[in-house]
């Protein structure tokens, strides 16, 4: 990849594709190409086509996705299933037509088996059925991955797709309904402390495991497969360590400074109990995470709430 070589970031306001744009110009590229949702719907094929014809990008990061926690997964299932299949239907295959260089796909660790031994192997994709809550996302992404694969095999397009854990970080989304868990209780806690309320209420039992990584380590890990990686298998991406929801509330509740009680909804769904990802291609090729979860909780807990209260 040249610093001046043209590189189309799709979603580059959400919180993987800002970051990824962050290290992009930390490495010096110059080159980008954005637009937001309103000045190019990337559900719509003709604007999208007209749109890859004008500007020809020599790299493309598909990061354009409609997420959520598992509420929002939940609810919006045929909006899930639409609009990812829509957005990367049509950015994959405008990347084929004006032969983009290269194009890294996201998707999810939500792509694999309920039940799929652990840590989750990329081998494990397909062998057995999806955890429910979220099973329109996961067949989207499941779609994008083998859409990237066809185009390899017929087309011999250098589309590679990476595999992320449960993310969080600068520009995360932290409406209560729709945001994943990390944001949600980050706000809850705060939220909680400020108005001196007795009780900070977490979904489900609080028993399920769950990954966590900084958006920044995902991002430093898209650049190096940018660099690196040019082949089929998709790639997991995760810290390599994991937390019940329970020990993740009381992180943030040491984090924030509440004495408050924390208390179990159980109308709530726990989704997948666990999803920890087998890292080891990805350590293999030399790439290791950096941030830890207590002290990326803790950057993204004084950015986002405390320096903005200053
Ligand atoms: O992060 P989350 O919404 O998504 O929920 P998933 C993780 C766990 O945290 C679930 C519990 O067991 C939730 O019940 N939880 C506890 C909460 N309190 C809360 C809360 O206040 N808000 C939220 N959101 N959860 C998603 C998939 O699954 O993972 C997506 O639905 C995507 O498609 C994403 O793959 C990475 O980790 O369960």
């Amino acid at each position: 990849m040249k610093k001046t070589d043209k590189i189309y970031i799709a979603g580059h306001r959400g919180m993987v594709g800002s970051a990824i744009h962050r290290k992009l110009k930390q490495e010096g590229f110059t080159n980008f190409i954005t637009k937001t949702s309103k000045q190019l719907d990337l559900r719509n094929q003709a604007k999208v086509d007209r749109f890859f014809s004008k500007e020809k990008p020599d790299y493309v990061i598909l990061a354009a996705a409609k997420v959520g926690g598992i509420m929002a997964n939940n609810t919006y299932r045929a909006e899930f299933l639409y609009d990812n299949l829509m957005i990367q239907n049509n950015v994959i295959n405008a990347a084929h037509g004006v032969g983009v260089k290269k194009l890294l796909f996201l998707g999810s660790s939500c792509i694999y088996p309920k039940f799929a031994p652990q840590p989750l192997q990329e081998e494990s994709l397909l062998t057995g059925i999806l955890e429910p809550t979220n099973e329109p996302y996961a067949i989207a992404k499941i779609a994008g991955i083998k859409m990237c694969d066809a185009y390899r095999s017929q087309y011999g397009s250098n589309f590679i797709s990476v595999m992320p854990t449960n993310l969080y970080g600068p520009n995360d989304n932290y409406d209560l309904d729709t945001s994943h868990v990390l944001p949600a209780l980050l706000r809850k806690f705060h939220e909680s402390k400020s108005k001196k309320d007795d009780k900070v209420v977490i979904w489900g039992t609080g028993k399920p495991l769950r990954e966590f990584l900084h958006v920044d380590d995902l991002a430093d890990a898209c650049y190096f497969l940018m660099k690196k990686y040019d082949l089929p298998q998709f790639i997991n991406v995760g810290s390599g360590s994991e937390v019940t929801i329970q020990g993740l509330a009381s992180i943030i509740k040491e984090v924030v400074g509440y004495q408050g009680e924390i208390v179990q909804d159980l109308s709530k769904p726990d989704g997948t109990p666990r999803k920890l990802m087998d890292n080891s291609k990805l350590q293999e090729m030399g790439w290791k995470p950096t941030i830890s979860l207590e002290s990326g909780i803790s950057q993204v807990y004084n950015e986002t709430f405390v320096s903005k209260q200053a």
